[in-house]
């Protein structure tokens, strides 16, 4: 008989609440100021890591959790009975918590490791995770949940974020196509979104309202007002804008389920603080 475990990594920011009523388990990234690392969620909030930003003169960096902090945990799981374990982590090429979570693979004997690229991170990621936890509670194999996960990322999640300071994401190196924004990097607010894995401009646009408008426009174009939906708004730090957004979505997709998320401190480290993404899966 199988017991399926579901692991995210801290950056798909499901809400606690969401975590809990899932059980699904969750490995910190890192946050690092000046010296001092921080699991981020667990020893660092998301209010304290933007007001620092804020304060602080340096600027933060990020990295991946230790393959240890996977044997660990894979360990534990095995010794609670379960079976497999499924990891789903943020896109490869913008981390190596994915290579962490493979090489404790290689450490451990007594439970079968299904790492999954989902090829995102936050929110989307969040979508492919709520997924595999809801599948494992029903008792589904681990292999079906593969599947079905391999196929919805084959599909496609579509998911469009703008940033208001593009210095982050440009410092972090986490950004394709420098040479779209060469000259002029700190006047658009450009709208971006994954392919391959990277992160890529999708458009350059030039103020923050437009930029947003265009994030709406997109969802807009691509459901209809009375389709079954999940939507998720995620804010760097700002909250009352979020649910100002999410107000008006409850109007437009009354048969949506909304779910305002957030960037955090990972995530935040090389997006900045005010950036504001909208991502959607039909149900
Ligand atoms: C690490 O140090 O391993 C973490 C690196 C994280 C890079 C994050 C880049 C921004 C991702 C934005 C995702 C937006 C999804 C809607």
């Amino acid at each position: 008989m199988h017991k399926v475990a579901i692991v995210t990594d801290s950056t798909s920011y499901l809400p606690k609440q969401l975590r809990d009523q899932y059980d699904i388990k969750m490995v910190p990234l890192n946050v690092i100021f000046e010296k001092e690392s921080y699991q981020e969620e667990i020893e660092l909030t998301v209010e304290d890591f933007y007001a620092q930003v804020r304060e602080g003169d340096a600027l933060p960096k990020t990295s991946q959790p230790a393959a240890g902090l996977f044997v660990e945990l894979y360990e534990k799981l095995a010794d609670e009975g379960y079976t497999d374990v499924i990891v789903i982590t943020l896109s490869s090429e913008i981390s190596g918590t994915y290579q962490s979570a493979l090489t404790a693979e290689t450490m451990v004997e007594n439970i079968d490791v299904h790492v999954f690229d989902s090829e995102i991170s936050c929110m989307p990621q969040g979508f492919f995770v709520l997924e595999a936890a809801k599948m494992a509670n029903q008792g589904q194999a681990a292999k079906v949940i593969m599947s079905r996960m391999t196929l919805i990322r084959a599909n496609g999640v579509p998911a469009y974020f703008m940033v208001d300071d593009l210095s982050h994401l440009h410092r972090g190196g986490r950004l394709n196509s420098a040479q779209f924004f060469v000259g002029n990097l700190l006047q658009v607010k450009p709208v971006l979104h994954f392919s391959d894995k990277k992160i890529v401009p999708f458009e350059k646009i030039r103020t923050r309202k437009k930029a947003i408008k265009r994030l709406f426009d997109l969802l807009h174009e691509d459901v209809e007002s009375n389709d079954q939906v999940t939507i998720s708004v995620i804010h760097a730090n700002r909250e009352a804008e979020a649910k100002e957004y999410a107000e008006t979505l409850k109007q437009d997709f009354p048969n949506a389920e909304i779910i305002i998320s957030y960037f955090g401190p990972v995530i935040g480290t090389h997006l900045g603080e005010g950036s504001i993404g909208l991502t959607w899966i039909k149900q």
